[in-house]
């Protein structure tokens, strides 16, 4: 395909036409192909997003590339709902789907997914590793892969996400499980050291392999349509990253979030807890961490991201050198944000805070004249899959909940959505979260009850949502504002021209 065949910028029905091959030239065009890229736990701190101190360049290139969002949000900070939300296309309340052990089929049967649909199309379908959800260390343990997604079975790597010392502790866990006659669940997970840094190749560990044969399956499906999806596990936890990422950074000079605080004000349904990094072996039970811990966290983090970055730009090479950039549409996103230090929580999502719903995003598509332009559009990830569809030509069912951004793409400072919801419950509490871009606001409340409680962050002067406003007086109207966006819902929040109304 001649660059020039797609019309630039491309209109929505430009984007239409040249993925149906109805450019002007009156060509036909090769059917595009989609490199979904799926990061795990992985915030926007990235290069390309403005942070000075992590080192990103393969993302950033790709970012160079593409349209970047800064206002992209999960709709679940958990790896499963989120996934299951934007690879279905329906929200959490849809899908039924708020935690990561109930298979989706189990709740909504008969859902054509985002890869099926492609697979339903023709295409050639293959997930890598973690694209539903599944526990990274061990692939018998919460694996929620849907077989029906794919046309090739799902790659699950053999190599660990523990460096060796973690893999060696590893198992002496699993043998005392196996002594103690407890069965492997979510209730019994075996852990081992929360970060390492092995002196051993990219390839060593489990992304690496992953990144190694999606380049091996790129090449033998260069000649075909396909929707690969390539899921990284880093930088979820446990943090290890092969030495040489680590020495991209010096410890001393790692900066630590200045709000190590709950915010004021705020409900205790607000802040998550620590448990999931403190069942590491290694990091304290209880109690404050001491700095060191804190900087060593934020290191292995870092190396974490930069190591993921490194697997990333292998592929992506492998996409060029194979001539597959002029018809592959490519995205990038981080299955949720994360918070490391704010708010005092360590290695942590499960939450409605800004830190947790906002995610990277970027989507690189052939012809695109809009490269390296960031975007403050507010989009959602459950807009993904009816996006593709529109980029691919391909006809989805009509039930989805999110609306398709290629009108961004074409135009990335147009007006968009009104706002972009996120959720997360606590027990029977469920906590519904928007923001419109300049605030949040998240309720708290039981099933058909009234709230039990309500925070109002101001981004404006406070983006790390230290303050809790709602109630005060001085914000009362755009707390009313809020909450009627909240309660009005995503239908009436969609663009004008898309779904929505003036
Ligand atoms: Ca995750």
């Amino acid at each position: 395909m001649k660059s020039n065949c797609v019309a630039t910028p491309l209109s929505r029905r430009g984007f239409l036409a040249a993925a149906a091959g109805l450019c002007g030239c009156a060509r036909p065009i090769p059917r595009r192909n989609v490199l979904f890229l799926v990061v795990d736990d992985l915030r926007p701190q990235l290069g390309c997003y403005g942070d000075r101190t992590v080192k990103t360049p393969h993302i950033d290139a790709l970012a160079a590339r593409g349209v970047l969002f800064e206002r992209a949000y999960a709709q679940q900070a958990l790896c499963s709902p989120s996934r299951t939300s934007f690879l279905t296309g329906l929200r959490p309340d849809t899908t039924g789907i708020y935690d990561i052990e109930t298979h989706f089929r189990d709740r909504v049967p008969d859902v054509v997914t985002l890869p099926q649909l492609f697979r339903n199309s023709g295409y050639s379908t293959r997930g890598f590793y973690k694209v539903f959800h599944m526990a990274g260390f061990d692939p018998n343990l919460g694996n929620l892969n849907d077989p029906p997604s794919w046309t090739e079975p799902l790659y699950l790597p053999v190599r660990s996400v523990y460096g060796p010392e973690g893999e060696g502790l590893l198992r002496r866990s699993y043998a005392q499980l196996e002594a103690e006659g407890k069965t492997l669940s979510y209730q019994h997970i075996p852990r081992s050291l929360a970060f390492e840094a092995p002196d051993v190749p990219d390839e060593a560990l489990s992304d690496g392999e992953v990144a190694h044969e999606a380049v091996n399956a790129l090449r033998a499906w260069k000649d075909r349509p396909f929707f690969m999806a390539v899921g990284f596990y880093k930088p979820h936890l446990p943090f290890v990253a092969p030495k040489r990422y680590w020495d991209l950074y010096r410890e001393d000079e790692i900066p630590l979030p200045e709000n190590q605080y709950p915010p004021q004000h705020a409900p205790s349904y607000a802040v998550p807890d620590d448990k999931e990094l403190r069942s590491y072996v290694g990091i304290p039970k209880q109690g404050e961490f001491p700095d060191e811990l804190k900087r060593k966290l934020m290191h292995a983090y870092l190396a974490s991201i930069s190591y993921v970055d490194a697997q990333i730009g292998k592929v992506l090479a492998a996409l060029q050198a194979l001539g597959l950039n002029e018809n592959t549409v490519v995205v990038l996103l981080g299955d949720h944000g994360f918070q490391m230090g704010e708010h005092g929580t360590w290695a942590k999502k499960h939450s409605n805070f800004e830190i947790a719903a906002n995610a990277p995003l970027i989507v690189a598509a052939p012809g695109s004249a809009q490269a390296g332009v960031k975007s403050k559009a507010l989009v959602e990830f459950i807009d993904l899959y009816p996006t593709l569809a529109e980029l691919c030509a391909l006809p989805e069912s009509g039930a989805l909940e999110g609306t398709s951004f290629a009108p961004v793409l074409a135009h990335p400072h147009r007006p968009w959505k009104k706002a972009a919801f996120c959720q997360y419950p606590r027990g029977a509490v469920m906590g519904r979260s928007v923001t419109d871009g300049r605030f949040r606001y998240t309720q708290w409340a039981r099933r058909n009850e009234a709230p039990d409680a309500a925070e109002l962050y101001d981004h404006e002067t406070d983006p790390g949502e230290n303050v809790n406003r709602s109630g005060d007086p001085a914000f009362a109207g755009d707390e009313a504002r809020m909450r009627s966006l909240l309660h009005g819902g995503w239908r009436a929040a969609r663009p004008v021209g898309y779904g929505g109304e003036r």
